[in-house]
């Protein structure tokens, strides 16, 4: 043990040595395509097919072989300029109605199966009522692998349709966020959190489980901002290790969105969903939790991030045991909290 703690050591403080081991123990060919060929993508961590600088000659090829519909282009269109898409009445109230009462019935089964995380906890911790309502911004994650009812919305048509557009692939499930209340999280990119083997090839998704209210700490964003230039953990990572990169360069990255913003008078909109609406945006795109003005308000929505098929999380290099992907109604799904063996 204490000779892995000093290769890390070494490695955390040799950004460069640590970029070349972290490629080789993390390969993955397309990811490695697209940094061979970087003039492609306004990022040099490449992207999604609706990122690349020939954007217009790429789509009429989609066009004319019939892989996207025409009446595809104006969503396609807003993707590519605004970094999110707004889908309205996208999923059935029936389907929430059953989602949220399957949650209640996990969360009070004794043990409760679900894991809870938040800002103020140390690492996750088993459901309890306790936990869940004296931690700031709980959330239980990948409620997906016990609750079938959460796999029909993630999973719905009108998702995984759009899902597979943007992503030129069947999506992977990789984690979900349910939250009751706001998550007052300050403005980042998932790209610093939710870490791929190719950094640019996910999207995130947010379903609204109840009308969202003004005070709530509705969700917001800096439209356009997946189009910012890189900011580099390390001066090489599109991800934030704490241990390599530390508190600081934290502080600087979340002050920096702000500055791009006000540079480029860009400012936060606010997302108020009715019930069933849907909000999808790019792994690049500057969004947070606005704070809580109403205490008694409720927030209730899940969040969600999906990889393309060939793409791996992270956690499957950092936590083998959660290497595994699993297979409902034609989709698949992977956690870094549960496991075969324990799901229901
Ligand atoms: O819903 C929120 O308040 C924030 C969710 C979020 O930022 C995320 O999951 O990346």
């Amino acid at each position: 043990m204490p000779k892995v703690a000093a290769l890390k050591r070494l490695f955390d403080a040799n950004p460069l040595l640590y970029r070349t081991a972290f490629g080789l123990a993390t390969f993955n060919l397309d990811y490695c395509k697209q940094r061979l060929h970087r003039s492609r993508y306004p990022s040099r961590f490449g992207g999604l097919w609706t990122d690349r600088v020939d954007y217009e000659e790429q789509l009429r090829r989609r066009l004319n072989r019939g892989e996207v519909a025409a009446d595809r282009v104006d969503s396609l269109n807003s993707w590519r300029e605004q970094g999110f898409l707004k889908l309205d009445n996208a999923v059935d109230h029936r389907l929430i109605d059953d989602y949220l009462g399957e949650l209640e019935s996990l969360k009070v089964r004794s043990p409760s199966p679900l894991c809870v995380t938040s800002s103020t906890l140390q690492s996750p911790a088993p459901f309890s009522a306790e936990v869940f309502s004296g931690n700031a911004s709980s959330r239980i994650v990948d409620d997906y692998f016990y609750s079938e009812s959460a796999r029909y919305l993630l999973f719905h048509s009108s998702i995984t349709e759009h899902l597979s557009l943007f992503l030129e692939s069947e999506p992977v499930l990789t984690q979900s966020l349910s939250f009751e209340t706001g998550s007052e999280q300050a403005v980042h990119q998932d790209t610093a959190f939710v870490r791929m083997n190719a950094p640019m090839k996910f999207i995130g998704v947010w379903i609204a489980l109840e009308d969202i209210q003004p005070g709530t700490g509705e969700l917001v964003y800096y439209p356009e901002s997946h189009r910012w230039p890189d900011f580099l953990f390390s001066r090489c990572f599109k991800h934030y290790d704490p241990d390599r990169d530390g508190e600081a360069q934290l502080h600087n990255w979340l002050a920096w969105m702000h500055e791009e913003a006000r540079d480029r008078s860009q400012r936060l909109s606010s997302f108020f969903p009715k019930k069933g609406d849907v909000l999808f945006w790019h792994p690049a795109l500057a969004h947070g939790g606005a704070p809580i003005n109403d205490d008694n308000g409720t927030r209730r929505s899940l969040v969600s991030h999906y990889c393309a098929k060939g793409v791996r999380p992270l956690y499957h290099y950092y936590k083998p045991a959660q290497r595994k992907r699993y297979h409902w109604n034609g989709c698949t799904y992977t956690s870094a909290y549960y496991r075969s063996g324990s799901a229901s």
